[in-house]
């Protein structure tokens, strides 16, 4: 099967200020330094990808008021905002976008740019992560944005917000119907409250345990897709994958899916045929030892290169 797109389009977002360390900033670089898009290329001599460069923003002037406990808000709503528009010129341009992170407040820029020119139940999510990332303004315990991500995108949860002017942009207006998780293994006491009062679409450790990966990819793609005719999108959020492989991220939880089960994953989605965007994010080249930057780049690539329909036993 094939992605809808013709083609596939790059676009680097060097971002960390979502997160509470530095270094995501580095991630794009670093996949690219490792050969990601000649390796994507090398997929198929019929492939045709695009590298549209990394999102710059420019803050504009703001009191510097901090709102709740949002770090860094200016910067998170700038890049995101700059990062929807290049994700709109990318589908426009008829390819598939993929997004290198960065943390993974970008998702919130990334859906947001997609989700322009779809009517309102053409897109589902699969969240691929330790984390559900369902914090609110309100809720949230560190203030790191990349722990909101969904919650701005989903009705049920952006009412939540205060209003905010320069986030105004973002009116993606997705239900959590809409949105599944898989590889959970760390949740805040509120995003547990919220997975209870919404009934939340999740396969967390246990089920994967239970299940196997293949099951689980099919009934999650049954959740959210059911007769296969909305996009769908990936947000892999790279600490999904178990610190053995992805040690260089900011928040590695113990347990996670080995690089065999994300990579299946991956082509699994790719092999729906509605595969139509992904985010990759939270490669932090600045964390862990020279062993664990490059098994994480590695990962990273091969999880990029399974949703572009690399074959495992080789390419023609
Ligand atoms: N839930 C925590 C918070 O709000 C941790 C967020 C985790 N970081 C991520 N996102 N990498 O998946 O801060
Ligand atoms: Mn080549
Ligand atoms: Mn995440
Ligand atoms: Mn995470």
């Amino acid at each position: 099967s094939e992605t809808t797109a013709k083609g596939i389009g790059i676009i680097g977002v060097p971002f960390d200020k979502g997160a509470g360390k530095v270094g995501t900033n580095e991630g794009p670089n670093a996949l690219r330094d490792a050969g990601l898009i000649d390796e994507i290329r090398d997929i198929s001599v019929n492939i045709d990808v695009k590298d549209y460069g990394d999102v710059h923003y420019e803050l504009t002037k703001s009191s510097g008021r901090r709102i709740n406990n949002l770090r860094n808000l200016e910067h998170v709503a700038a890049c995101n905002k700059a990062l929807a528009e290049k994700i709109e010129e990318i589908t426009n341009d008829n390819r598939m976008p993929i997004a290198l992170g960065g943390d993974h407040s970008i998702a919130v820029g990334s859906i947001t740019g997609l989700r322009r020119k779809m009517k309102s139940d053409d897109l589902c999510v699969l969240w691929v992560d330790a984390h559900i990332d369902l914090n609110t303004s309100s809720s949230s315990l560190t203030g790191n944005m990349h722990g909101m991500p969904v919650s701005l995108l989903v009705k049920e949860l952006r009412k939540e917000w205060p209003t905010i002017p320069i986030l105004e942009w973002c009116q993606a207006q997705m239900s959590l119907k809409n949105f599944c998780w898989i590889g959970l293994r760390s949740t805040d006491y509120y995003e547990k409250l919220m997975m209870e009062k919404y009934g939340i679409n999740y396969f967390d450790m246990r089920d994967i345990e239970r299940m196997g990966i293949e099951k689980v990819v099919q009934r999650a793609l049954e959740k959210i897709n059911l007769d296969g005719k909305k996009k769908l999108h990936v947000s892999f959020d790279i600490d999904a994958l178990d610190p053995l492989y992805a040690n260089s991220t900011g928040t590695p939880v113990m347990g996670g899916l080995t690089l065999r089960e994300g990579v299946f994953l991956m082509e699994q989605a790719y092999n729906t045929g509605t595969l139509s965007s992904l985010d990759l994010v939270e490669v932090n080249p600045l964390l862990g030892n020279e062993r664990d930057v490059e098994n994480t780049v590695n990962a990273a690539k091969l999880i990029i290169q399974a949703a572009c329909g690399s074959n495992r036993t080789g390419n023609l």
